[in-house]
This record gives structure tokens, C-alpha cells and sequence, in this order.
């Protein structure tokens, strides 16, 4: 399956409960760059400055990216985060694999702007944290391994401004592309708290779930 969304709708948060219920493996585009950027990879390098500026990295480094991801998971069934974002990739993803759901996060701009100040990530695993909504255990610090927590480069107010752009440009037509497939499920809210519940219900009915909403 597929989690589609604006920068910070909660794709990251509510993908972490559906793998925590229904045990899909969990696929981040951002979170596997961002680990290729650690590792100083030609990839991470080549996506450094896209990234920064809250651009698309070009499709042939995703596409390849994520096929090489996607082969690796033998049969183990997967939730795509952050991937597919232009229609290209999605028509490349298409070709190789058909998909079950698609789920869509609408949530407000103004919500998200909001929200994104407030992020704080461990780069090395992509856990997320919230000042207020989700505060990790000991401020500044990872929950699991107390490395330092930082803040993504790209969540600085001009590059989310962009990604804004960007999302409502490249990514929004294909919301169109699996409606026609019949696969599309969208989700408006404006807290993740409100919405998972309906995730998790609407889940349930394709997927057995291992425990409940809560
Ligand atoms: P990413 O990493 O895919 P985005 O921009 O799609 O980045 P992002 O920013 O990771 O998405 P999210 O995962 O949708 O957002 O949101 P989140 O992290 O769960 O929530 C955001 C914050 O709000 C967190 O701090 C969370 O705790 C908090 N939060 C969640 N719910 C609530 C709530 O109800 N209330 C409150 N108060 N807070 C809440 O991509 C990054 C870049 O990588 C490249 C591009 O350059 C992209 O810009 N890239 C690609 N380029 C080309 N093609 C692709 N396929 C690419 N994939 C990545
Ligand atoms: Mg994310």
C-alpha cells in the first residue's frame, strides 16, 4: 500500500501505527535519503541539495531507489511513504507491482506550517518527535538510543513553504490516477489522533489487524 499527504499531514505518525497494528514493513523515500545523505552515498549525495531546498530528487535516483528497496522485501507486505510523488513514478510502480490501498492525508496548510515547527527527528532512524504533541522522553534526545534529536534542514519555514508548491503541483494529480484505479481512500482531519481511528477501521476491512485502534 501507499500513504500519500502534504509535508507533515502525518504520514510518518500514522504509518508508524498501521506497522505497529497490521505489521507492514514500512518504506520512508525521505527516511531511506536521509540515511544515504548520513552515509555520504553517491545517491545521498546527488539528493543533498534537492532536498534542502524542499525540491524533488529526479525520478530515475527514486525510481531505482525504491525498486532496489522494493526487491529486497521478498513477499513481506509493504506501506510506501513519500513514494510515488510525480506521475512518472507512479507509472513506474504500476508496471512492477499492483497495489491493494492507497490511502490520502488531507489535512490544512495552515495546520502544517503550524505543526512543522515543532518536529524534532532521530536522522539515523527517522522516529519522530513533537515539542507538544509527542515529546520524547528526555528533551532533545532519541526515546531508544539517546542520541541527539535534530531538525530537518528542510522543515525551515521558506523550504516547507515550497514543498507546499511542490506537493500541491506534482503529487495532488495522482490522487486522480489511483481514484481511476478504484484504490484511493481519502482522510481529512486535522489532528492524527482523529484520523487514525478511521485509518485503522478502514484498514481492518482489507487487512487483518494484530491489535485495536488504541
Ligand atoms: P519526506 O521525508 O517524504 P514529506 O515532505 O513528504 O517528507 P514529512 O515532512 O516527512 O513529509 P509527514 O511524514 O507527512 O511529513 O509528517 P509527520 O512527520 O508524521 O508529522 C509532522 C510533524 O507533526 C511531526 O513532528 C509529528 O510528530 C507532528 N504531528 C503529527 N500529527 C500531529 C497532530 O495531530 N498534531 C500535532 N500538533 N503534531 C502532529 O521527503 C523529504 C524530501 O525528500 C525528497 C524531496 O526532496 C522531499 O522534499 N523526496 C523525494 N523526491 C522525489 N521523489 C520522491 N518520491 C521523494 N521522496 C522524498
Ligand atoms: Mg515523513
Amino acid at each position: 500500500m501507499v500513504i500519500l499527504g502534504a509535508p507533515g499531514s502525518g504520514k510518518g505518525t500514522i504509518s508508524s501505527r498501521i506497522v505497529r497494528d497490521f505489521g507492514l514493513k514500512h518504506l520512508s523515500s525521505g527516511d531511506l535519503l536521509r540515511a544515504q545523505i548520513l552515509k555520504k552515498t553517491e545517491i545521498g549525495l546527488a539528493a543533498q541539495s534537492y532536498m534542502k531546498s524542499g525540491q524533488l530528487v529526479p525520478d530515475d535516483v527514486m525510481v531505482k531507489l525504491i525498486s532496489t528497496e522494493l526487491s529486497g522485501l521478498n513477499s513481506s507486505p509493504w506501506l510506501l511513504d513519500g513514494f510515488p510523488r510525480t506521475r512518472p513514478q507512479a507509472e513506474a510502480l504500476h508496471n512492477n507491482q499492483k497495489l491493494d490501498l492507497v490511502l490520502s492525508l488531507e489535512v490544512p496548510d495552515d495546520v502544517i506550517v503550524d505543526r512543522i515547527k515543532g518536529r524534532w527527528t532521530h536522522l539515523a532512524s527517522g522516529r519522530i518527535y513533537h515539542t507538544e504533541f509527542n515529546p520524547p522522553k528526555v528533551p532533545g534526545k532519541d526515546d531508544v538510543t539517546g542520541e541527539p534529536l535534530v531538525q530537518r534542514e528542510d522543515d525551515k519555514p521558506e523550504s516547507v513553504r515550497h514543498r507546499l508548491e511542490v506537493y500541491a503541483t506534482n503529487t495532488k494529480p495522482l490522487k486522480k490516477f489511483y481514484e481511476d484505479l478504484g484504490i484511493l481512500q481519502v482522510f481529512h482531519g486535522t489532528e492524527s489522533n482523529e484520523i487514525w481511528p478511521r485509518v485503522h477501521k478502514y484498514m481492518q476491512g482489507h487487512i487483518p489487524a494484530k491489535s485495536g485502534p488504541f
